[in-house]
């Protein structure tokens, strides 16, 4: 059992498809996902109810959950767990709310006033994956930056466990942080449902968070009549190493990224081929204790990577060619190497920076781009929950002035009324009229 090795000759770059990287979703799974989608647009709640029971073996007495199960999972939940919970948020809260845009204005000195108004989606919908992916900090994660945002209405979707209930710990998370309203389904049902509303779901304005293959194709489908965050693919983890790297330390974090799915990739960047042998011997030691061993065998086994690379610039390109979810820097002086990473969704820096303190409580959004896609897009965060509008304000000064190069504009575009628009007002100004 070990990840395959790609040994990079002095010179050579690493290239993106020498990666063993999840491809886009099968047409047959998009297939399935949209006949799903045009049965919920068509019969609501029966439709869903029908689909409950196909996919999750029961139909939920209401789909809706009190608020009385919400405060009773409270109550039966650990305290040390509602405790560590709390902290989570209040440090999620506090570092997303540092990224909260302004509303902002600036005045021409012919007083025309331009700027950006941001106002909060009116509805979020969070849809929370049951089965082997059951994570209260996914909740935290999504519906703390949309309080943030200053969303009235959060939406929280989530497959009912075989008693038709939820999990108190996705409960309790959910009531830590301000969901607003609850819903026992899941799957691409919950995604169409979300989106169209149905008699007991009313539509939100944007969804978020991570499903599997049928919620992710739910998603795409549903775009653009409901906003969404992105489509997230298997978790990823790649650790760039040094001398100073311990090989203990980052076998145990390239498993706590493999045990999270079979697909899930993990990366070890290295000049050093013998401190991957290393590493492998200690994951033969500790996996051997993990209740998840074979996940993250296979894990390691049918995705993991280990680049040798000649030198530690060679090493950074790799880095910035895997472009991964997360990054850790096990590296001398790793702070001085932050200016060289182009591509991760979220960088790791110096040995203490577990991956894992990132997936609860450092504070920054664990939903973050994979499969490569950190080349060109970015974490979760408050930007997603919040719309901006543009805000133009004239005044005739600036009319006058600007007038004339958009009667241009409009004229060499053939547009008459465009013209005619600012022409008029142009008149008006020059007769005295400018009061109107
Ligand atoms: N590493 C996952 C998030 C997570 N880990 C949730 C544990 N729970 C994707 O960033
Ligand atoms: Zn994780």
């Amino acid at each position: 059992m070990f990840m395959n090795t790609i040994v990079l000759s002095e010179g050579q770059r690493l290239a993106s498809s020498q990666l063993p990287r999840q491809g886009v979703l099968p047409a047959s799974i998009t297939e399935s996902a949209q006949a799903i989608i045009a049965e919920v647009q068509e019969r609501e709640d029966d439709a869903l109810r029908d689909f409950c029971l196909k996919f999750d073996g029961v139909v939920p007495e209401s789909f809706s959950v009190d608020s009385d199960t919400m405060d009773k999972a409270l109550e039966c939940v650990d305290p040390a767990f509602l405790d560590a919970l709390e902290k989570a948020a209040d440090q999620i809260r506090d570092f997303h709310e540092r990224e909260l845009a302004q509303s902002w204005f600036t005045a021409r000195e012919d007083g025309t006033i331009l700027g950006v108004k941001v106002t909060p989606v009116p509805s979020a919908g969070i849809y929370v994956p049951g089965g082997r992916a059951q994570y209260p900090s996914t909740v935290l994660m999504n519906a703390v930056p949309a309080k943030v945002a200053g969303v009235k209405r959060i939406v929280m979707v989530t497959p009912p466990q075989k008693d038709g209930g939820i999990s108190p710990y996705t409960l309790a998370a959910a009531k830590v942080a301000g969901v607003d309203e609850i819903y026992a389904v899941g799957g691409a049902q919950a995604i169409a449902a979300l989106a169209y509303g149905t008699q007991s779901i009313p539509r939100v304005a944007k969804i978020t968070g991570p499903g599997n293959a049928y919620v992710a194709a739910a998603k795409r489908l549903v775009s653009g009549d409901a906003g969404i965050d992105m489509v997230a693919g298997p978790s990823e983890v790649c650790v760039l190493v040094d001398s100073s790297a311990d090989a203990t330390v980052v076998a145990a974090d390239l498993m706590a990224q493999a045990e999270h799915d079979p697909l899930a990739a993990c990366y070890l960047v290295t000049c050093d081929p013998n401190f991957a042998k290393k590493v492998q011997e200690r994951i033969e030691v500790l996996v051997a204790a993990s209740p998840r061993a074979a996940i993250t065998k296979e894990s390691l086994d049918t995705q993991g990577v280990v680049v040798v690379a000649s030198d530690m610039d060679a090493a950074i390109d790799a880095v910035n060619v895997i472009a991964p979810e997360h990054l850790e820097l096990h590296c001398e002086n790793a702070m001085g190497l932050l200016g060289k990473i182009e591509n991760a969704g979220a960088i790791f820096v110096g040995p203490w920076s577990s991956e894992p303190l990132g997936d609860y409580v450092a504070g920054p959004n664990h939903t973050l781009p994979t499969g490569g896609t950190a080349l060109f897009s970015n974490p979760l965060s408050v930007e997603d929950f919040v719309k901006r509008s543009s805000v133009v304000c004239y005044t005739p000064e600036g009319l006058s002035s600007d007038g004339p190069a958009a009667q241009t504009l409009a004229q060499a575009e053939g547009l008459w009324a465009h013209a005619l628009s600012v022409g008029l007002r142009r008149k008006l100004i020059e007769e005295g009229l400018d009061g109107y």
